[in-house]
């Protein structure tokens, strides 16, 4: 099978399972039908389902059976909670997601807050759930994930991104925090939560969570630099800081050249750490630079 009808088969799935996973109120029953359409809104506005093909793909190198399909739910429910957040008027103030209006755009502030509260917390309920029969599992995905959307790393990483944003000389070492948290530790989780569900030993874990911070920061450098690229004609850059959005971005602290090199490197060291796994890689691998050799 080629790599594009294997990558539409796997989000087909996630799809079903994100319909079936999530809850829904439909016609007259009582209940909270406000929030769980909300919640269902970004949810299923589409999106490249990234993280959930990664844990399927991770899964599948040791187990082709390995039923991955929950953990990859709960790790989009966790992604488009964090979404639906940074939207928020208190943070980004988006208007647009997925193609459509952004869910307080859609619903209403308050609305939008509940809706990634609500996803948040099912994600851990599906784990839970699903893989109760496994309780060792169930502690070491629940673990992973927290770790990943905790204070540490995912809701670290947005921390120190908003209070970047109000100062002007952000350091490489900041800049590199802001993305390994808030960009490469769900792509980790991803990769390391399929590999536990696929029954991966600890030396293939390390591996796995490897691949996923170096992809990580490949996908952060490599957006910076078609941003760059897009926006040079007309906007250049100012002391440190991306002219446009004023923030501070690898192209404008390391400059074009060095920011090349660095995305260039990034993917060279996910590719080789996905190479030295186990089974049969080249799936992962093809996806992996699908996402890195992309052109906007
Ligand atoms: C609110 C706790 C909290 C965190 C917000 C996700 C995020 C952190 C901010 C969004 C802004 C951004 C560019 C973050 C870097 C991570 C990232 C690349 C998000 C977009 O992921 P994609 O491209 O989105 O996989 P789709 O919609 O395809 O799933």
């Amino acid at each position: 099978m080629d790599f594009t009808t294997k990558l539409n088969q796997l989000i087909t799935r996630v799809e079903a399972s994100l319909d079936q996973l999530v809850p829904a109120h439909v016609g007259t029953e009582p209940g909270p039908v406000r929030i769980h359409a909300a919640m269902r809104y970004t949810l299923q506005a589409g999106g490249k389902r990234l993280r959930p093909v990664l844990a399927l793909s991770a899964a599948e190198l040791f187990q082709p059976q390995a039923s991955a399909l929950p953990a990859a739910v709960a790790l989009e429910c966790i992604h488009t909670y964090s979404l639906v957040h940074d939207d928020l008027p208190c943070m980004d103030n988006d208007d647009l997601r997925r193609g459509r209006p952004t869910a307080h755009k859609q619903f209403d502030e308050a609305t939008a807050l509940l809706a990634g509260d609500g996803l948040l917390t099912h994600a851990f309920l599906i784990l839970a759930t699903h893989y109760a029969a496994d309780p060792r599992l169930v502690t070491a995905l629940v673990r992973e994930l927290a770790d990943a959307a905790g204070s540490a790393r995912l809701v670290g990483g947005q921390m120190q991104d908003l209070l970047a944003e109000k100062k002007s000389d952000a350091t490489a070492a900041e800049l590199d925090f802001i993305h390994l948290n808030k960009t490469a530790a769900m792509l980790e989780a991803s990769l390391v939560m399929g590999g536990l569900v696929g029954g991966a030993d600890e030396a293939t874990l390390s591996g796995l969570r490897t691949a996923g911070r170096h992809l990580g920061l490949a996908f952060q450098i490599i957006d910076d630099v078609l941003d760059a690229t897009a926006d040079s004609a007309t906007l250049g850059k100012t002391a440190g800081k991306d002219a446009k959005s004023g923030k501070t971005t690898y192209v404008s602290l390391h400059g074009i050249d060095a920011a090349r090199r660095m995305a260039k490197d990034q993917t060279e060291a996910a590719l080789a750490a996905i190479r030295a796994l186990p089974g049969d890689t080249s799936f992962l691998l093809q996806l992996a630079e699908s996402m890195l050799r992309r052109s906007k």
